[in-house]
């Protein structure tokens, strides 16, 4: 790898396109080993720019011909390296014709064009379209496309791609099918597909009458997994139109599943091409999270036909214009669809444990990067996840009916267009007339701001101070007050909500009421806010439904937070109210402690109320109150100097006590919960087994062996669903001291041998486990069902033990450390998105003790001295280091 091509982007560099690519016609010829790409394309100048040389991305390809208006061009009309090919000289207006040769079936990096199993498809998301053909692969170039498609008509008769079938013939075994786009589009949103593959159809009617043809295909054995993406599909259309007012707009609207996939899905104009494990759902393939997953991609991928496709981004520093506004809508669609106070602790928790770490580590960056090596490395938790929480609070700045005129003003200005994060925040302002300047430093400041809450009771008056400042992070070393909306509410000693009675406010900062709760606009480094006339010192809720992506810090003592756990109007802020009282403890329980009454009895309470509870709301909210925080949440909130064991630990002997003090509750929760008819993924059922399940993991952290054994087993045999099954086998696999454990784990996999997608999940069990070490991944990467080749199951083991077996990674011999490090080393060489992806927990070092920060960095420098590295993992370890 020549340094050249790790040469950094920025965006301050950006060149509005010399040229324009109007048209495009490709011809493929599929044959066995390798395919021809015929490339014809209609080029004009740009008048106001300043035009040089015609300057095409290709990488990986055999070059066989160049023709300039039907000429061919001579070896010196134009130059060709390691990944571009520039004509010299082009007239204002021309057609440039290109022949290359490329071979799918080598091509393991799964971008481009390659082989998944018997089928061929497309990755070219951000930049593999340049491993297809020479040409202007870049999102601000937008073109029509017509494509052509020739492949054995045996082998492959479906033959698919953008747009309108315009052509079907055969001719001597060979099929010959042509397909039109009508709508102009960057090169990453091209597609194509050819395989022997099952259909599952259906028809849609838009809101303006106009049905839809709507079609699922996968490889023939799993195409009765197809109906429940089909169901939220047809809900994702209907909700779109309805809430955003979006409507579909072509006469076909395909998703292809595929086994080989480097991320989730991708949203190609009307050829969404998606990982089996996103689309695929039956009761014995797949979890009741894996169903939601299933309706939220599904959604996600077909909100990008208006947010990404119909407008897309000028240049991939742009990328959270579609990816964060389309996060949000999917969050959206999922909360109408789902619980929304469920759906919001689950974001909140996610973005706490991941994006937080992200954007305190090496790797930070704003929401809007200002530069990149390799663009795939940022499509990050801080782009996506973060860059949702950024167009939610736009949102709840000007309210669901001020963002909507925002949205519509958005998409009329921009429709056909490739614009920027600057022009979504301008609509917004615009059609509200509110002043997003301070605001905007979302998009450019990284970190993760810390709100610090100070409270004074003095007579009749409470004081409110809420100071902010952020953590510096790399290139940023001095941040600016964000504006961040910050929702808050006052409850009474029996539990009344202040806001909601006549409430004394003083104070300068701008705040307006919104139901039970305060929305306070916080835009200097420190705001006070005083309420008077009040009879007692009322308990202060902030950060309700989690207004604003920042840390809180707020000491409170636990009978405190017990009481928002239980009284406090706002889901999310009970939930929120749990936590900060459990890392409390578990840092208490850490220092020598032991279990407080006060938790002990406040679960107590809360399982009562799961007992009692009648709604899927209510228990489904309770089961995540019940949920201790995770391992990563608590790494990721203990600052430097992780006490891995000791957190680990103490973390297992609240849970433990909790079992045990409780026992009989949770029993009776279990039971209580254990009645069903045939499984339904819907959210009544999900609570349930929910509830169940989670009662299930408290018992098994404190029944004896074979009393364990009895239970993990009939649970295991009675299951009519994976959720359930899973559930079990998770926590056999995590006791050491089972029997049989090992018997169990052989029997489950000769049931489900044939279940991909189920022994992913066998695999993904194994790798957390704590029970097993990187010794015993190394006896399961050796299983016949592990390919190194699919990403699914790469992540099963690798991924999953990095980011998950924490004990076990983080061993303090540094065992998983050169595990990881030699996996990642494997790994690049055949696919390098992936690896990079492996490497993640590697970077983190700076958090731990200074003898694993040595053991990982030296993992890290091993990688680094390899000759040929991607510039995938160069930038991850590079920067880190
Ligand atoms: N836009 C794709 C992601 C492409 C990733 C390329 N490395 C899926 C999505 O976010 O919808
Ligand atoms: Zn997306």
């Amino acid at each position: 790898m020549q340094d050249a091509s790790r040469k950094a982007i920025h965006r301050s560099e950006y060149r509005a396109p010399a040229y324009r690519t109007e048209t495009t016609h490709l011809t493929f010829a599929i044959n066995d080993g390798w395919t021809e790409v015929t490339s014809r394309v209609g080029i004009r100048k740009d008048e106001a720019q300043d035009a040089g040389p015609l300057v095409l991305n290709g990488e990986a390809m055999e070059l066989v011909s160049v023709h300039l208006d039907g000429q061919e061009l001579a070896g010196n009309e134009f130059q060709v390296d390691d990944d571009t090919l520039a004509i010299l000289s082009i007239p204002d207006a021309c057609e440039v014709q290109i022949v290359t040769r490329i071979k799918p079936e080598e091509n393991t990096a799964l971008e481009g064009l390659y082989k998944s199993a018997s089928m061929y498809c497309t990755q070219c998301e951000a930049e593999g379209f340049r491993k297809i053909t020479y040409y202007q692969d870049r999102p601000d170039v937008l073109s029509k496309f017509t494509t052509t498609i020739i492949a054995d008509a045996v082998t492959y008769p479906v033959l698919l791609s953008n747009g309108n079938l315009i052509e079907d013939t055969e001719d001597a075994g060979r099929r010959r099918v042509t397909w039109e786009d009508p709508f102009p589009k960057p090169s990453y949103l091209f597609a194509l597909v050819a395989g022997d593959l099952a259909l599952m159809a259906d028809t849609f009617t838009t809101m303006s009458g106009r049905e839809v043809e709507l079609r699922i295909y996968s490889e023939p054995h799993n195409i009765d997994q197809c109906d429940y993406a089909m169901g939220a599909l047809k809900r994702a259309m209907r909700w779109d139109e309805e809430v955003f007012g979006r409507e579909y707009d072509l006469e076909l609207f395909m998703i292809v599943a595929v086994e080989d996939f480097n991320m989730g899905a991708m949203e190609n104009k009307g050829l969404n091409i998606f990982n089996t494990s996103c689309v695929l759902a039956s009761p014995d393939t797949a979890t009741d999270a894996a169903y939601q997953r299933v309706e939220a991609i599904i959604g996600h991928e077909y909100f990008h036909n208006w947010s990404g496709n119909r407008v897309t981004c000028r240049d991939w520093f742009q990328l959270s214009l579609k990816e964060g506004f389309t996060v949000f809508r999917d969050a959206e669609f999922t909360s109408d669809m789902q619980s929304r106070t469920v759906k919001r602790i689950e974001d909140a928790a996610f973005l706490r444990s991941v994006q937080f770490a992200e954007d305190s580590g090496p790797l930070a960056h704003p929401v809007r990067p200002d530069s990149y090596i390799e663009i795939s490395n940022f499509y990050t938790t801080t782009v996506y996840e973060k860059g949702a929480e950024v167009v939610g609070m736009l949102h709840r700045c000007v309210g669901a009916a001020g963002f909507r005129k925002g949205s519509d003003l958005y998409f009329e200005r921009h429709d056909g267009q490739a614009v920027t994060t600057e022009d979504f925040v301008l609509a917004i302002e615009d059609a509200n007339e509110v002043d997003l300047g301070q605001f905007r430093r979302w998009y450019e400041q990284a970190g993760t701001p810390v709100v610090k809450v100070t409270t004074h009771w003095h007579g009749d008056t409470l004081d409110l101070e809420l100071a902010q400042s952020c953590p510096p992070t790399p290139q940023q070393p001095d941040k600016q007050p964000f504006h961040i909306p910050l929702e808050l509410g006052l409850l009474t000693k029996d539990g009344r909500e202040l806001v909601d009675e006549a409430l004394q406010i003083e104070t300068s900062t701008k705040f307006e009421r919104r139901g039970s709760s305060l929305l306070v606009h916080c835009r200097d480094s420190v705001q006070r806010m005083v309420f008077k006339g009040l009879d007692h010192e009322p308990t202060l809720s902030v950060l309700r439904g989690f207004s604003a992506p920042v840390r809180v810090e707020y000491s409170r003592d636990p009978a405190t937070l017990a009481f928002l756990a239980v009284r406090d109007s706002d889901g999310f802020a009970r939930w929120d109210a749990m936590q900060s009282l459990l890392l409390a403890e578990i840092d208490d329980l850490r220092g020598g402690a032991v279990v407080s009454d006060l938790v002990v009895d406040l679960f107590n309470e809360l399982l009562r109320d799961a007992l009692q509870a009648v709604n899927a709301e209510q228990q489904s909210l309770l089961a995540e109150m019940l949920t201790l925080p995770g391992e990563d949440y608590l790494f990721e909130q203990a600052g430097a100097g992780v006490d891995v064991d000791g957190l680990c630990d103490a973390r297992a002997k609240l849970k433990s006590t909790l079992a045990e003090r409780l026992q009989q509750t949770w029993q009776s929760l279990y039971e209580a919960n254990s009645e069903s008819g045939a499984y339904v993924p819907d959210t009544m059922g999900t609570a349930r087994r929910g509830l169940r399940n989670l009662a299930m993991s408290y018992l098994a952290a404190t029944l004896p062996a074979d009393a364990l054994g009895k239970l993990l087993l009939s649970h295991l045999e009675t299951a009519d669903n994976l959720t359930d099954r899973l559930a079990a086998l998770r926590e056999v696999a995590n006791a050491e001291n089972i029997m049989d454990r090992q018997a169990v784990l052989d029997a489950f996999y000769a049931r489900w041998r044939d279940a991909s997608l189920v022994v992913n999940q066998w695999f993904t069990i194994q790798a957390a486990s704590p029970v097993n070490d990187a010794s015993a991944l190394l006896v399961l990467e050796k299983h016949p069902a592990f390919d190194s080749r699919n990403p699914n199951k790469i992540r099963a083991l690798f991924g999953v033990f990095g980011s998950r077996n924490h004990r076990n990674f983080h061993a303090v011999s540094g065992s998983g450390y050169v595990y990881v490090a030699d996996k990642v080393i494997q790994i690049d060489a055949i696919n390098p998105q992936i690896a990079a992806r492996l490497v993640a927990p590697l970077t983190r070092w700076q958090r731990y003790d200074v003898e694993r920060q040595a053991l990982m960095k030296n993992a890290l420098t091993r990688i680094m001295e390899l000759d040929e590295l991607s510039k995938d993992v160069y930038e991850l370890v590079s920067k880190s280091l």
